[in-house]
């Protein structure tokens, strides 16, 4: 074949084995030569999946910088794993794709009433979902950034003794009072205990699992000191080395790992900005 004359997207199309270019040393990759637009084949698809569990969150481009339909998003769900209900207070993205849903922000609420909080997704569920899928819908030309950040590296950061002390603690975690943007039509969500450390079952690495949107208090401690455990526990995970941050483009889809890894939708922007997204129930083991 002479390469030289086909175009960069054909030359995408026809590689059968992806390149994974990491974005930071902690979190966060791209994988090149995936197309959305097509089937994904089973070799590419336990190349995704490996570089899910290497990096936490990946990024898959394509070539055309144009948005990325529901079906499209749905399909490459389903090679990560189990495509879960979508919340009901969000909007379908349309009827043959009932969970597949619309994440919409205009920015116009106060701050921390969106996703401008560090955090898993819905961790107040006794069964949190594994993972999630966002793709730009409708995105400001500037600002509305995603960042991710791996709680591997915010628990292994920690003291010896900070870790002792956390290792086997439980959490309690429930939907925030006046939490109105995430639980409006949702009373069914009520509390239930985490683990603070969580143990990751094939690397044994452990992870931090408290976050600030739904972690009341944890059990065992005076109500005064589980503040102050938890107020430096939601700064400790602030620091810029355990994170990476995202700008969008049309096209692009992001895929993470809920479970080691927090989030945080940066508001810096007064216009309407919609996410296509789907959360995953589990994630399918890497063979
Ligand atoms: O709007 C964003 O960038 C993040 C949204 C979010 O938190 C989510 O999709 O779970
Ligand atoms: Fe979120």
């Amino acid at each position: 074949v002479l390469t030289s004359s086909l175009s960069e997207e054909a030359l995408m199309s026809i590689a059968t084995t992806a390149s994974v270019e990491p974005l930071t040393p902690t979190i966060g990759a791209v994988v090149h030569g995936v197309d959305v637009g097509e089937p994904i084949g089973e070799g590419l698809a336990s190349q995704l999946r490996s570089a899910l569990a290497d990096h936490l969150v990946v990024f898959v481009r394509r070539a055309s910088v144009a948005p990325v339909s529901a079906a499209e998003l749905q399909r490459l769900a389903s090679v990560f794993g189990e495509i879960g209900e979508k919340p009901s207070y969000m909007v379908s993205a349309g009827e043959d794709t009932p969970d597949i849903h619309v994440v919409d922000y205009d920015g116009s609420l106060p701050r921390g009433s969106y996703a401008d909080i560090w955090h898993s997704d819905v961790t107040c569920a006794p069964e949190p979902p594994h993972g999630a899928l966002v793709t730009p819908l409708d995105i400001p030309e500037c600002g509305g950034d995603t960042l991710w950040s791996s709680m591997l590296a915010a628990y292994e950061a920690l003291s010896p003794k900070m870790q002792d002390f956390l290792d086997g603690l439980e959490a309690e975690h429930t939907v925030p009072s006046g939490y109105s943007y995430r639980t409006r039509n949702d009373a069914a969500i009520a509390g239930v205990l985490h683990p603070v450390v969580r143990k990751h079952p094939t690397t044994g690495r452990k992870a931090l699992f408290v976050n600030e949107v739904f972690t009341q208090r944890i059990v065992g401690l005076d109500i005064s000191e589980s503040n102050r455990i938890l107020d430096m526990l939601f700064r400790h995970v602030m620091a810029p080395e355990f994170q990476m941050r995202w700008r969008w483009r049309y096209g692009d889809v992001a895929i993470w790992d809920e479970r080691w890894t927090m989030h945080y939708g940066v508001v810096d922007y007064r216009q309407r900005r919609r996410l296509t997204r789907a959360v995953l129930k589990d994630l399918r083991p890497v063979e």
